[in-house]
């Protein structure tokens, strides 16, 4: 069986669609629910952080709640010869705002450089920080490199990035090409949760040339649309965090990124 790192590392050919749940935003149970919604859906990818809300605890419970949950559907689709469902579980990824939110029960942790901050809290700081538990625990590392892109949002003012802006693709470009030179897997574009426009396709694309890296694209994209848009321009994986955050119902909510991820494949 595959590892995680090598499930979400590897470069398949078309766009996959992952879910960002926020611990501090809903009970575990309702998470569990949301994220076997999204994996009916079609979703191949459970992170779990990014809020400034989060700690050992509630990052935790969330994290072991959806992989209970997550085990029955993904058991179900296996059985299921008209799903494409393999016996591999989709893998429930930390996505630590720092060592502070971290669980021993997730598959893999993104093990991010914030590479445009200012502050070397977010450079090496937390990683050095986090490291000894990420070891101990034994949970996979994808080391990543994390961009933060105009507007930014909470992310770019927390992490004091230096943000990069809509054509600043030259730029965007070289801090891909040190991402690959340092050995990172992933590569995430982040334009900040819940930002008013995403990531631009010229800045994907030119991430896209300069590096083989799957690249990673969220913050503001909340339709098929924008899905589409990123996919077209070079993204492996698109990220939707508010999107999930927006619907309780989960029935209503599998339908939303169901059409959300058809629409992006076209
Ligand atoms: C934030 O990129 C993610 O880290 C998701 O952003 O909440 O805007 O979907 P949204």
């Amino acid at each position: 069986m595959r590892s995680a790192r090598e499930r979400i590392t590897h470069r398949i050919g078309y766009t996959r669609h992952g879910c960002l749940i926020d611990p501090a935003d809903q009970t575990p149970e309702l998470a569990a629910k949301k994220a076997m919604a999204a994996v009916h859906a079609g979703s191949s990818m459970i992170l779990v952080g990014g809020s400034t809300d989060t700690d050992m605890k509630n990052v935790h419970d969330t994290v072991v709640a959806i992989k209970e949950a997550l085990e029955l559907v993904d058991w179900a689709m296996s059985q299921d010869a008209d799903s494409e469902g393999t016996d591999e579980q989709t893998p429930v990824v930390l996505f630590p705002q720092g060592a502070a939110s971290l669980s021993t029960a997730a598959d893999a942790i993104t093990f991010m450089m914030l590479m445009n901050s200012t502050d070397p809290k977010f450079l090496i700081g937390e990683q050095v920080r986090g490291a000894p538990f990420v070891k101990k625990a034994g949970i996979e590392p994808i080391p990543m490199g994390y961009l933060i892109c105009e507007p930014g949002g909470q992310a770019g003012a927390v992490g004091r990035a230096d943000l990069i802006g809509p054509e600043e693709t030259e730029k965007a470009a070289a801090y891909a090409m040190a991402a690959e030179c340092m050995g990172f897997a992933l590569f995430y574009l982040e334009a900040g949760s819940g930002a008013e426009r995403p990531v631009s396709p010229e800045l994907i694309s030119a991430v896209r040339e300069a590096c083989d890296m799957p690249i990673v694209v969220g913050g503001g994209i909340r339709d098929g649309s924008a899905a589409r848009k990123a996919s077209e321009a070079g993204a492996d994986w698109v990220i939707t965090g508010n999107l999930i955050e927006d619907y309780d119902d989960t029935k209503e909510l599998q339908t939303v990124i169901s059409d959300l991820i058809k629409e992006m494949r076209g």
